[in-house]
C-alpha cells in the first residue's frame, strides 16, 4: 500500500516542516521559494522511494519483461506538479501547503525546467516516461545527463543569442538519485586485435584503451494513481580513480567532463563529431552493461535475452545498442555470432522521426574506427552477413542501398533496422511515406517489420496541469471521469450546440488569454486586447515548418492596414516560440525577420490594435504550458509529407484551439478525429508535392512574377519595410526566389490566405466557434500517449 494513501493534511504540514529543517536548518517562515520547493520534492521522493524500489525488485523476482527505450534527448520540464497529479496529493499538498501560508504555485515557479532535449523528439520520449508506469508497463528511459540543458535562448536587437542552460544547481537535481553503485566503465579509443584461443575462437584484446566511469543518476517515473513507480536512468561521466593515470591533465580531464556537458555539441569540426559520437557510445554501452547484468541475475540463458528485455532506439543516436549488445554477448558471454544475432535482433527495435535526410545519421567509418574500435569490427561483420544473406536474392541495386556501410560511411538508420525487429514511423502519413520511399527498399527485404505507431502526448499534463480552468469547467460539464479516463471526453459532444455551455468554455479561453496577456506585458511590455484571435505557431525553427509563411500572411496583412487606414479586420495577434538551431544560419534569419517585424507593427498606432506580433523569448516546456490553454489558432503549416507527426497539434486541439493545417503528419488524423468542418486544411497534399518532385516543374519565380499581390510580400523582404534586416531580407528573398523556394511557400500562399480570412470570419461568431473549438476537446482523448504507448508495449515491446 502506498504511503500516499495514508497521508493527511496535518503529516504533511509536519514533514514538510521537517524537511526544511533538515535540508536547511529553517523555519517554514523564514524559507525561500527554491527552498521550500526542494523541500517539497523531497518529501515526495521519501513518499515514493519504497514503491520505487518495490519496482526495481519486481523485475528481477518476477522474472518480468523489461523495456528499455533509449534516447539522446528528454525532454520533461518541470516535474513537481506532475508528480504531485499522480501520486493523487496535488489537491491535499495544495490544501496543506495553503494552511501554512505557502503556495504551492510559488513552488512550482522556483523548479527549473529539465531541457534535455530539441522539440518533439525529446518531449515524445517524456511523454512516454509518463504513460509507461501509468499503463502500468516496466519501461524505463535512458539517457544522458547533460550538465547543460538546450541553450537558455535571449534576444538582442532581434537576433537569438544563445546562453548556456545550468539547469543543475550546485547540489544536482533535487528528483534524481545517484548511484554510484550501479556504475560502469565504457572503453573507447584503443587498437582491438583479434587472438585464437585454444578453442580456435577468436578473442578480442585491447590496448591503449581509455576507460570511462559512467555513473547513472535515477528519477522515478510516477505512474497515474496505481503506486507503480517506473525509472529514467540518465548517465554522467567520471575518471575512474584506477586509470587516473591516462588522464594527467587539466585539459584532458575537460574533455571526458565535455561528454556530458551538452545535446548536440557542433559537428562541424572533427572534435565535436568525435564528442558526439562518443555521447552515443557512452550512453548506448552504459545502459546495456547495466541491463545485461540485470538479466543475468535472473539467471537464464543469455541466448534468450529477448524473451526479458526489449531495447528501442528512439531515432539512430541509440543505434550503436545493436553492435554493443552483440559485444556483450559474443565477446564478455561467449555465444556462438549466430545465437547472438538472433537474440539481439529480437532485443532491439527502432522508431523513425523525420524523412529529412540531414536527419539519416551517417558516420565516417574512419572516425568511427578510431573511438571505437570493437564496434566498428562488429558493425563490418553485420553488414558483411548481411550482403551474403541477400546475394542473389535480390537487385545487388538493392543490397547496395541498404547495407551499412557505403562509401566509408555507416548509416545508422541501416544498421538500427537490420539489427532489429520493427521499424515504426510516427503517423500514418509518415509510415507510409517511409514504407513508399525513404525506406522503400528495406521494406523490399523485411516487409514484417514495418508499422505504425502515431505519436500521442501526457494529456494529463497538457490539460489537468497546464488547463486548470479548462478542467474545472469539464469536471462541471461532464463530470470528472476524464481525469483518469480520457475517453470520456467525448460526452461533452452533447453540449456542442448548448449556448450556455459555449459561453462558459469561451469564458474559460479568455482567462487563459489573459494570463499569456499579463506574462506577455510583465515581459515585453507590450499590451495585447485578449479579445483578439490569438495565433499561435510554437515549435523548433525549421525551414520545412515554414514559420516564414506565416510571416508572409503578417505581411500581408500589415500592407492592406496600410494601404488602407479604415480597413477593419479581426484583430489578431501572432505569438511564435521557436529556438533555432546555434549553427542553422536561415533558421536564425527568420527569428530576426519575426522580431524586426513584431517592432514595427507593434509601434504603429496606426494599426489600431489590430494587429501585433509577439516572439516568446526561451520557448520551453514550461512556457508551452501557458501558450497552449490560450491559443485559438494552431499553426501546424508544414509543407506536407516533411512533418513526420507533429504533437504540439494535438496539445492544442485538447485545449480548445482550432487547427490551421496542411495535410501532413498527424493534422491529418485530427482531421478524421474532428471532421473536415472542425479543421481549416489549406495548401498541397503530399501527393501534389510529390508530383511536383516527379515532374520538376515547380517554379518560385513564375508564381512570384505573374502574382503581384505575392509579389509585394516577397519584396518586402528587400525594400526596406522590414527595418533592420537588410542582410537576412535577402538571405530569405533567395531562398524563395532564387533558390526556388525548396519548401513551396509560394505556391501554398494564396490559399493560406484564403483560409486565414475564412478563420477571421469564423471568430466572428462566437458560438459556431466555440462549438467546433468544442469538438476538438472532445475528440482529442484519442491522442493520449497513454495508448500509443500500450501499442509500443503490446505490439513492439511485448512487456504487457
Ligand atoms: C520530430 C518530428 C515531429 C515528431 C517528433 C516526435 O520532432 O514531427 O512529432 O519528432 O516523433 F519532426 P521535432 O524535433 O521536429 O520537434
Amino acid at each position: 500500500m502506498a504511503i500516499v494513501m495514508q497521508l493527511t493534511k496535518e503529516k504533511i504540514i509536519q514533514d514538510f516542516k521537517m524537511q526544511l529543517h533538515e535540508d536547511f536548518m529553517i523555519q517554514n517562515d523564514e524559507a525561500t521559494a527554491d527552498e521550500r520547493f526542494i523541500a517539497l520534492a523531497k518529501l515526495v521522493k521519501c513518499y515514493v522511494m519504497p514503491d520505487w524500489l518495490r519496482g526495481r525488485d519486481e523485475i528481477v523476482k518476477e522474472q518480468k519483461k523489461t523495456a528499455y527505450y533509449f534516447s539522446i534527448e528528454f525532454l520533461p520540464g518541470k516535474m513537481l506538479q506532475t508528480n504531485l497529479l499522480n501520486l493523487g496529493i496535488y489537491d491535499l499538498v495544495q490544501e496543506a501547503l495553503r494552511e501554512i501560508g505557502v503556495d504551492l504555485m510559488d513552488l512550482v515557479d522556483a523548479e527549473r525546467d529539465m531541457a534535455l532535449g530539441n522539440g518533439g523528439l525529446g518531449r515524445l520520449a517524456s511523454c512516454f516516461m509518463d504513460s509507461l508506469p501509468t499503463i502500468g508497463a516496466p519501461g524505463f528511459g535512458n539517457g544522458i545527463r547533460y550538465k547543460y540543458g538546450l541553450f537558455k535562448q535571449k534576444i538582442v536587437n532581434g537576433y537569438q543569442v544563445e546562453l548556456p542552460d545550468a539547469w543543475l544547481s550546485s547540489d544536482g537535481n533535487v528528483w534524481e538519485t545517484k548511484k554510484p553503485h550501479s556504475a560502469v566503465d565504457v572503453k573507447i579509443y584503443g587498437n582491438v586485435y583479434l587472438v585464437p584461443q585454444e578453442s580456435g575462437d577468436l578473442k578480442p584484446v585491447y590496448e591503449n584503451v581509455k576507460t570511462l566511469r559512467a555513473v547513472p543518476y535515477d528519477m522515478m517515473q510516477i505512474g497515474f494513481k496505481n503506486d507503480v513507480v517506473n525509472n529514467l536512468r540518465l548517465w554522467d561521466v567520471e575518471i575512474p580513480e584506477k586509470y587516473e593515470l591516462d588522464y594527467p591533465t587539466l585539459a584532458d580531464r575537460r574533455r571526458i567532463e565535455d561528454i556530458t556537458s551538452v545535446l548536440y555539441p557542433d559537428d562541424a569540426t572533427r572534435e565535436g563529431q568525435s564528442l558526439r559520437l562518443i555521447q552515443e557510445y557512452f550512453m548506448v554501452s552504459a545502459g546495456l552493461q547495466t541491463i545485461v547484468a540485470s538479466y543475468a541475475k535472473m539467471g537464464l540463458p543469455m541466448a534468450k535475452i529477448h524473451e526479458k528485455i526489449a531495447v528501442h532506439i528512439n531515432d539512430t543516436h541509440p543505434a550503436m545498442a545493436v553492435p554493443e549488445l552483440m559485444r556483450i554477448l559474443v565477446d564478455e558471454y561467449e555465444l556462438d555470432w549466430d545465437d547472438a544475432w538472433a537474440t539481439t535482433t529480437q532485443v532491439m527495435s527502432y522508431t523513425n522521426h523525420t524523412i529529412l535526410s540531414e536527419a539519416l545519421e551517417k558516420w565516417d567509418a574512419g572516425l568511427f574506427k578510431e573511438i571505437v574500435p570493437r564496434i566498428h569490427q562488429i558493425v563490418g561483420e553485420i553488414d558483411r552477413q548481411f550482403v551474403k544473406t541477400w546475394a542473389g536474392k535480390v537487385d545487388t541495386a538493392v543490397i547496395d542501398h541498404t547495407r551499412i556501410i557505403q562509401n566509408n560511411q555507416i548509416h545508422m538508420a541501416n544498421l538500427s533496422i537490420i539489427g532489429g525487429h520493427s521499424v515504426n514511423g510516427v503517423a500514418k502519413l509518415h509510415t507510409e511515406l517511409l514504407i513508399e520511399d525513404v525506406l522503400k527498399d528495406f521494406y523490399l527485404l523485411y516487409p514484417e517489420k514495418f508499422n505504425n505507431k502515431t505519436n500521442g502526448i501526457a494529456q494529463r499534463r497538457w490539460s489537468q496541469i497546464a488547463n486548470p480552468s479548462m478542467s474545472a469547467l469539464l469536471d462541471k460539464q461532464i463530470g470528472d471521469g476524464w481525469r483518469s479516463n480520457i475517453h470520456e471526453l467525448l460526452k461533452l459532444e452533447d453540449f456542442l450546440e448548448d449556448a450556455t455551455v459555449q459561453l462558459d468554455f469561451y469564458q474559460v479561453k479568455q482567462a487563459n488569454k489573459q494570463r499569456l496577456a499579463d506574462y506577455v506585458k510583465k515581459t515585453q511590455g507590450i499590451d495585447l486586447p485578449i479579445h483578439a484571435i490569438f495565433d499561435v505557431q510554437v515549435k523548433r525553427l525549421h525551414a520545412y515548418k515554414r514559420q516564414l509563411l506565416n510571416v508572409m500572411h503578417i505581411i500581408k496583412l500589415y500592407q492592406d492596414l496600410k494601404d488602407n487606414a479604415a480597413l477593419e479586420i479581426t484583430p489578431r495577434v501572432f505569438f511564435f516560440g521557436a529556438k533555432a538551431a546555434p549553427g542553422y544560419h536561415f533558421a536564425k534569419s527568420v527569428i530576426k525577420i519575426i522580431n524586426e517585424l513584431a517592432n514595427l507593427i507593434n509601434n504603429d498606432a496606426r494599426l489600431r490594435d489590430q494587429l501585433k506580433v509577439v516572439f516568446l523569448e526561451n520557448y520551453n516546456v514550461s512556457l508551452a504550458e501557458l501558450i497552449i490553454p490560450a491559443a485559438d489558432v494552431s499553426e501546424q503549416i508544414s509543407t506536407a509529407g516533411k512533418e513526420a507527426s507533429g504533437t504540439s497539434n494535438m496539445k492544442f486541439m485538447m485545449n480548445g484551439a482550432l487547427t490551421l493545417a496542411t495535410l501532413d503528419g498527424a493534422n491529418i488524423e485530427i482531421k478524421d478525429a474532428v471532421g473536415e468542418d472542425n479543421i481549416v486544411i489549406f495548401g498541397m497534399d503530399k501527393d501534389a508535392v510529390y508530383a511536383h518532385y516527379t515532374r520538376h516543374d515547380y517554379n518560385s519565380r513564375y508564381i512570384y512574377e505573374t502574382n503581384p499581390r505575392l509579389k509585394r510580400v516577397v519584396d518586402a523582404f528587400i525594400d526596406g519595410t522590414i527595418p533592420n534586416t537588410h542582410y537576412e531580407g535577402h538571405e530569405i528573398w533567395d531562398a524563395l526566389i532564387s533558390y526556388n523556394d525548396e519548401y513551396f511557400l509560394l505556391e501554398d500562399f494564396e490559399d493560406y490566405v484564403a483560409k486565414q480570412a475564412y478563420i477571421s470570419e469564423l471568430y466572428k461568431d462566437k458560438n459556431t466557434w466555440q462549438s467546433k473549438a468544442m469538438k476538438n476537446i472532445a475528440n482529442s482523448g484519442r491522442f493520449t500517449s497513454d495508448d500509443t504507448i500500450e501499442l509500443y508495449a503490446r505490439e513492439i515491446w511485448g512487456i504487457l
